[in-house]
């Protein structure tokens, strides 16, 4: 797999629409400029950076210490935890391809203008030392007045094997303390600061200090009121039955090395996931996809 800039460019760039810069470290990242919306897509992990729908603020949040480093995956944008979500014992949190090189499939332009990048990988003796599955797996991108990600899982194997995964969205809000999450209200929770206890959510979801919560059975749509940074984002998803929502808050954000102090106060993960219980299991030959449609209402 060829992946100099400039080999992606001639095969791959779209004229004034898309094309592949250094991120630095020689990592390519996938330029994305229409009318509609801007992006940045990093190959490795297949990582969207950025994403800026026109007559917005910048919708997605990075940390101001990010490095684009090989093998590290950034604090920020929407990394792909993937075939598993959160820890395993001796294993790679969330998973095995977040911080790995992805090759560019396609690129294209539809009829409404949105453009569409499709990146992938497959199992080989590294993966499989890890997790013994053969696999294809897809993230296709698309930049337009929404973001849509669907992450496409297929067992090309001769074994079933289930999965839980995340699109770790990191939103970028005005002030984690005037920030309200809607759509879980009713749900049950499973709080990681409470050894994964259960907890019943009423009404809406506030900050008011640490938060990591996988919210399990639920297919609704979140929406994010930034009251300070005066708009509402919506995430909405499709093959997915769970949503985590985390901020890490001033003790814990000290605990993370690429995140600078009082970051927190402007970032929220709403993540669209399969996680905690809720697995998905791929027979031989059978595929599943996950996805979030993100916009601004
Ligand atoms: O999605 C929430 C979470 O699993 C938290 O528990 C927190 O650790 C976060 O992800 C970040 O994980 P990372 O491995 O990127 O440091």
């Amino acid at each position: 797999m060829n992946q100099t800039v400039a080999t992606l460019n001639r095969r791959f760039g779209l004229a004034d629409r898309l094309h592949f810069v250094d991120g630095g470290a020689g990592l390519s990242v996938a330029e994305i400029k229409t009318p509609q919306a801007s992006a940045r897509v990093a190959l490795q992990g297949a990582q969207v950076l950025a994403w800026q729908p026109a007559g917005q603020k910048p919708v997605l949040w990075v940390s101001k210490t990010a490095v684009s480093e090989p093998g590290k995956g950034v604090r920020g944008g929407v990394p792909v935890c993937w075939p598993w979500f959160g820890a395993r014992d001796g294993l790679p949190a969330h998973g095995l391809v977040r911080a790995r090189l992805w090759e560019v499939r396609a690129t294209t332009q539809d009829a409404a203008g949105q453009v569409l990048l499709r990146l992938g990988m497959t199992d080989d003796a590294s993966t499989r030392a890890l997790w013994d599955f053969a696999f294809d797996l897809e993230l296709l991108v698309t930049v337009g007045p929404t973001l849509t990600l669907a992450l496409a899982t297929r067992n090309t194997g001769t074994a079933a094997f289930a999965i839980t995964d995340a699109l770790h969205s990191y939103f970028r809000v005005g002030d984690i303390a005037q920030t309200v999450v809607q759509g879980l209200d009713g749900g049950d929770y499973l709080d990681k600061l409470q050894n994964f206890a259960p907890v019943r959510q009423t009404g809406a979801l506030e900050f008011t200090g640490e938060t990591d919560r996988i919210y399990t059975h639920t297919t609704a749509d979140c929406l994010i009121e930034d009251q300070a940074g005066r708009r509402t984002i919506r995430v909405a998803k499709q093959g997915s039955t769970s949503t985590v929502v985390w901020n890490p808050w001033r003790e814990r954000e000290k605990t993370l090395t690429d995140m600078a102090a009082g970051e927190y106060r402007n970032m929220l993960c709403v993540e669209t996931c399969n996680a905690g219980p809720d697995q998905v299991t791929l027979a031989p030959g059978s595929m599943h996809t996950l996805a979030a449609m993100i916009s601004v209402v």
